[in-house]
């Protein structure tokens, strides 16, 4: 069997998707297939033959089904590798590992909102305001992960998978953000993440 997944090497969703495919032993049956989406310019191919909504990634299967969003694809491809390896299957665990997932994503399309907003959209309709209340959201949900819970220490799951992209696409589009000085205890988690070859391979080039 051989999957498509469309994505782009600096996406941090689809980033998730491939260090979730390395790790569950499946990247070999996935082809990487470059796509490009950028607010503001179209690409009708890809919304008429893969996602209506010009997003990245999305995952085209053997029979021509196309699976959307990040986590839907990594629940596709856990599942495909035994269950519940990267997403618990039951109990607390599950709903923790999906909760937080949430507040990653939230804290990446955030960030993603920002680097939109302020490379993307013309100068004169930028809005400082409203890219500050994004930027805040994004310190105040990595502040979370800096002060409770055990997100950095348990073993792997999506959620520490969807931290370390949030982090990497920090690197790679803020890199004066200071994240690292502020937040100690992801530095040391990333560090210990980027051990793994799954999510050294997948550094976003710059
Ligand atoms: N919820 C989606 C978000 C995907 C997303 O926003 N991807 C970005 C690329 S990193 C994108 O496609 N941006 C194009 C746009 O929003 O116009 C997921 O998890 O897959």
């Amino acid at each position: 069997m051989v999957m498509k997944l469309s994505f782009s090497p600096l996406s941090p969703f689809a980033r998730k998707v491939r260090i979730a495919a390395i790790e569950l032993g499946l990247i070999d049956q996935i082809e990487l297939v470059p796509a490009q989406v950028v607010p503001g310019t179209a690409n009708d191919a890809y919304v008429k033959q893969i996602n209506p909504l010009k997003k990245l990634p999305a995952l085209t299967l053997d029979s021509g089904e196309v699976i959307v969003d990040s986590f839907v694809i990594a629940e596709y491809l856990d599942e495909l590798g035994g269950g519940g390896r990267l997403i618990p299957a039951s109990g607390p665990a599950k709903w923790r590992v999906r909760s937080e997932h949430s507040l990653l994503q939230g804290i990446t399309d955030s960030m993603l909102l920002c680097r939109y907003e302020s490379a993307v959209r013309p100068e004169p309709y930028r809005w400082h305001a409203w890219y500050d209340d994004h930027w805040a959201r994004v310190w105040a949900g990595w502040q979370r992960f800096e002060q409770h819970g055990d997100t950095l220490t348990r073993p792997l799951d999506l959620a520490q998978i969807a931290l370390v992209c949030s982090l990497g696409y920090a690197d790679l589009r803020f890199a004066d953000c200071g994240w690292r000085k502020a937040f100690p205890k992801l530095d040391a988690f990333h560090d210990k993440m980027m051990q793994r070859p799954s999510v050294a391979a997948t550094v976003p080039p710059t």
